[in-house]
């Protein structure tokens, strides 16, 4: 694993920032729920680029090439997120899916792996943007020990090699702690490679 702190500065910040309501314009974000329970995520999401994951009710943890709700095909992948992971993801493909999720102020994300991908070789970069969240992340199990990270706006943070398969999840975000998104609240993008390259 590695965290890049700043790796994208106020600048590219606003850069991508502006690129994500572009997507957002044309796919909204919407309610993920969670496979049989059907509860809510307390996160919004929406994606960018030839597929993007998506879960509900019924049907579960899934990736897709349209919008659960329009429809539509996803809007392209952002250049920003494109040149992220060319500079740090050191994997000779390109990314298929940027997922974006959106946390307002008491917004989490439970420990959990991403593995609903065919292609475990290739890493998963995330990149976040406005309030500061608390990441956490351990090893293979559920029960490994964790450590914890301060994911600030700019950072990003890859799991690849031995730590792709990390447990992690989100605490809780720090409001108030950017200026980035008059909203308030935090963006993250995780790009992934799903299918294995033929
Ligand atoms: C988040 N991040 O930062 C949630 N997944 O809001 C993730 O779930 C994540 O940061 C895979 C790799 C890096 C990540
Ligand atoms: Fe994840």
């Amino acid at each position: 694993m590695r965290h890049s702190p700043q790796a994208l500065n106020e600048a590219g910040q606003r850069a991508l920032l502006a690129e994500i309501r572009a997507v957002i314009a044309k796919a909204p974000l919407f309610v993920p729920t969670m496979p049989r329970s059907g509860n809510p995520m307390s996160v919004r999401m929406t994606n960018a680029g030839p597929l993007g994951w998506v879960t509900d009710k019924t049907h579960g943890y899934r990736y897709q090439a349209t919008h659960p709700v329009t429809g539509e095909l996803w809007p392209p992948m952002p250049q920003t997120v494109l040149d992220l992971w060319e500079a740090l993801a050191g994997h000779p493909h390109p990314p298929e899916a940027c997922l974006i999720n959106y946390y307002g102020g008491a917004a989490k994300m439970g420990l959990h792996q991403d593995k609903d991908e065919e292609d475990f070789d290739a890493p998963v970069l995330s990149v976040s943007l406005g309030d500061t969240g608390i990441f956490r992340v351990g090893g293979k199990t559920r029960k490994s020990p964790t450590e914890k990270y301060e994911l600030k706006s700019g950072d990003v943070f890859l799991l690849g090699g031995e730590d792709r398969l990390a447990y992690h999840g989100i605490d809780r975000i720090l409001a108030g702690t950017s200026d980035l998104l008059e909203e308030g609240g935090r963006f993250n993008l995780t790009l992934r490679r799903v299918t294995k390259p033929g």
